[in-house]
């Protein structure tokens, strides 16, 4: 029998495990990204390790999250993150040389590679046939050092596409419909793997927008083939050395597949306030918008913001509109300055943002009271924005600048004959904006600001777990609500306690308040638990209030794996309706914790409050038990090399 494409990958990377999905498999790593906003706690445990220098073949660290530089923090941060770099082996792409995905699609990724990225995003590099993760800090740390990457294995989706997209139809349009069909939680435990007649037609940015948002499905990660467009594209980019052929064999088995007739697509809208949440443009209606924004790791390549200038061009903005674009790397915004669509679109009343993440991730740019605002971006999740009330909908960037122009959500096909982009023979390619690392590490003298903090380390696990209750959410939690990120916060990202004042505060007010008055307890959530971000900070701030467990009734990936990092219990409802049973300040004990977390799945959790007793599932690995019992991965890399 032959094999699909992850399966190939995978088998050229494997170090422990049997490829059969849903046992613990461990993958060599190739690349690392980090950007600053997850980078600095990935480079302190890196330093923790003591490891002299990185191990991958390449390793880079971007800055792109927070350049707003409100105050000393995150310059400082980006300080840090330079130097250790520096020292530790590590590219630097400086502020200024664009968003952490589209820069490494660019300039670094290669077909048929691993990569580990502390962002949740990193799948984008899945566009050229790479397996590339998000992943928790800590894990990346370890990938650097040389150590393997340990995932359960996930099922193949096959995503046939047949056909061609209509005019005015686009990459983020088939990806919205992805999820419009498995929806936010649907890919959880998978890898979603794209084959078929229609491939060929994707340009690889477009591949990537696809890939890119593959993450809010919940999957481990998503992947194209490598075939002659990808050759192409990296032969553009000067890289044709990089290139590789991966397909599919034409004997492989897929475990699950899904059938997308391109054709048939018509400009599809996420409406507030989820991504799966998916409508066709034409039915929303002419509600009329304030805002749009263009850019982010899922639209903002030189493809997306050439179509976006020809629709721009010669019109103005309508003046209750405000758009703002963000081009996703030097690269892009060079090119865009050089050939004139620049001038076209800052002609139209465009407002110009750096080449960075910008208002994807809060950074400015929040939207007025009840605002409207359309954005190509990839999350749409309340609040993210920085503005509660506002409503946020993900749209592709043809459907963006169409309606910033008529000023109300506007289906692009009304605008007539779409306009044809042709990728360039050769991009514009400068690599002046990353630094190589030093020669010899020992001479750097790394730099830490007064706001590096200490981050918290768990105690090994004790043999009676108990606490209240101290709060209970609902399904879809996302790690926005856990650990909001906006301009005011994300510059605390080296931090933890004071981040850890802000935690899962967009659901209760007073839950730090509360969490340390009772000494720690419990989260009592919903499914899909943690969704969103692989931000390590969403474990760690709990950690911090004291947090022992959390229990829910299913939860997303990366963040299960950053609570066992952090020796939090990520404990799953036997029965989901125990869900009921269960109430804000109920004391939880689990008696004999030890023994119960090495026997097994089965927990027993008693409910003194309510008298009754809760089974509960602990879905890890032996190596995940053994680190639970350590209390988290730090402890536990220590105990086993003393
Ligand atoms: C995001 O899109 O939420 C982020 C900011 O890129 C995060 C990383 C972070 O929280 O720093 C992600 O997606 O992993
Ligand atoms: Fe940056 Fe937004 Fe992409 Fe996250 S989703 S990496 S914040 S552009």
């Amino acid at each position: 029998m032959g094999y699909n494409i992850s399966q190939k990958i995978i088998m050229e990377h494997l170090f422990t495990g049997k490829m059969q999905a849903g046992s613990e498999i461990s993958i060599r790593i190739d690349q690392t990204l980090t950007q600053d906003s997850t980078g600095t706690m990935a480079y302190l445990q890196f330093e923790a390790m003591k490891v002299p220098r990185v191990k991958t073949k390449k390793s880079v660290a971007y800055i792109d999250h927070n350049t707003l530089q409100t105050g000393f923090e995150n310059a400082d941060d980006h300080k840090y993150i330079q130097t250790a770099a520096a020292k530790y082996g590590i590219y630097f792409s400086r502020p200024g040389n664009g968003i952490c995905h589209q820069v490494h699609l660019e300039r670094f990724g290669i077909p048929g590679m691993t990569l580990l990225g502390s962002d949740s995003h990193t799948p984008t590099g899945g566009g050229i046939g790479m397996l590339a993760i998000g992943a928790g800090g800590l894990d990346v740390a370890v990938a650097m050092g040389g150590g393997a990457y340990y995932l359960m294995m996930p099922g193949v989706c096959r995503v046939n596409l047949k056909g061609n997209l209509s005019p005015w139809v686009s990459a983020k349009d088939i990806i919205l419909e992805v999820l419009r069909l498995m929806s936010v939680k649907g890919g959880v435990g998978k890898i979603i793997e794209y084959t078929g007649e229609g491939v060929k037609s994707l340009t690889v940015p477009e591949r990537a927008t696809i890939t890119n948002m593959g993450a809010e499905l919940g999957a481990t990660t998503s992947v194209f083939p490598s075939d002659h467009v990808t050759k192409e594209f990296l032969r553009a980019q000067g890289r044709e050395a990089d290139w590789k052929e991966i397909k599919p064999d034409a004997d492989c088995k897929y475990d699950e597949e899904i059938e997308i007739d391109l054709s048939l697509l018509e400009p599809l809208a996420a409406m507030p306030h989820s991504p799966d949440n998916v409508k066709p443009v034409k039915d929303i209606g002419d509600i009329s918008i304030d805002q749009v924004a263009i850019g982010s790791c899922t639209n903002s390549s030189y493809m997306d913001l050439m179509k976006v200038a020809s629709i721009l061009k010669g019109k103005t903005v309508k003046p209750e509109v405000s758009l703002v674009i963000a081009p996703g790397s030097k690269q892009v915004l060079t090119m865009l300055a050089q050939n004139g669509a620049l001038s076209d679109m800052v002609g139209a009343g465009a407002r110009i943002l750096e080449s960075a993440c910008g208002p994807c991730i809060g950074m400015g740019q929040s939207p007025a009271t009840d605002a409207v605002s359309l954005r190509t971006f990839n999350r749409n999740f309340e609040g993210r924005s920085g503005t509660k009330s506002a409503q946020v909908y993900l749209v592709s960037p043809e459907t963006a600048a169409a309606s910033a122009v008529s000023g109300v959500f506007t289906d692009p096909r009304k605008l007539g004959k779409a306009p044809v982009v042709r990728m360039p023979d050769k991009f514009l390619v400068n690599d002046n904006m990353v630094v190589e690392p030093a020669a010899d590490g020992d001479e750097v003298q790394i730099v830490r600001g007064p706001n590096i903090k200490p981050f918290p380390i768990n105690k090994e696990l004790s043999d009676k777990v108990s606490g209240a209750v101290l709060i209970k959410v609902e399904d879809n939690i996302t790690t926005d609500h856990i650990m909001p990120s906006n301009a005011k916060l994300l510059p605390y990202r080296s931090n933890v306690p004071y981040l850890a004042e802000f935690c899962l505060t967009p659901c209760d007010h007073d839950f730090p308040k509360r969490a340390k008055e009772k000494k720690g307890g419990f989260i009592i959530g919903g499914s899909n638990y943690g969704q969103g971000s692989s931000r390590e900070h969403a474990a760690l701030a709990p950690l911090q209030l004291g947090v022992k467990g959390v229990l829910v009734k299913s939860f997303a990936r990366i963040h299960m794996a950053n609570l066992i990092n952090s020796g939090i219990l990520p404990l799953r409802f036997a029965d989901e309706t125990d869900y009921e049973r269960v109430d804000e300040s109920d004391e939880l004990v689990i008696e004999n914790t030890r023994e119960q977390v090495k026997k097994g799945v089965n927990i027993v959790i008693s409910n003194k409050t309510k008298s009754i007793e809760i089974a509960a599932l602990l879905e890890v690995s032996e190596r995940q038990r053994d680190i639970l019992l350590a209390g988290g991965t730090i402890n536990y890399t220590r105990n086993n090399n003393p």
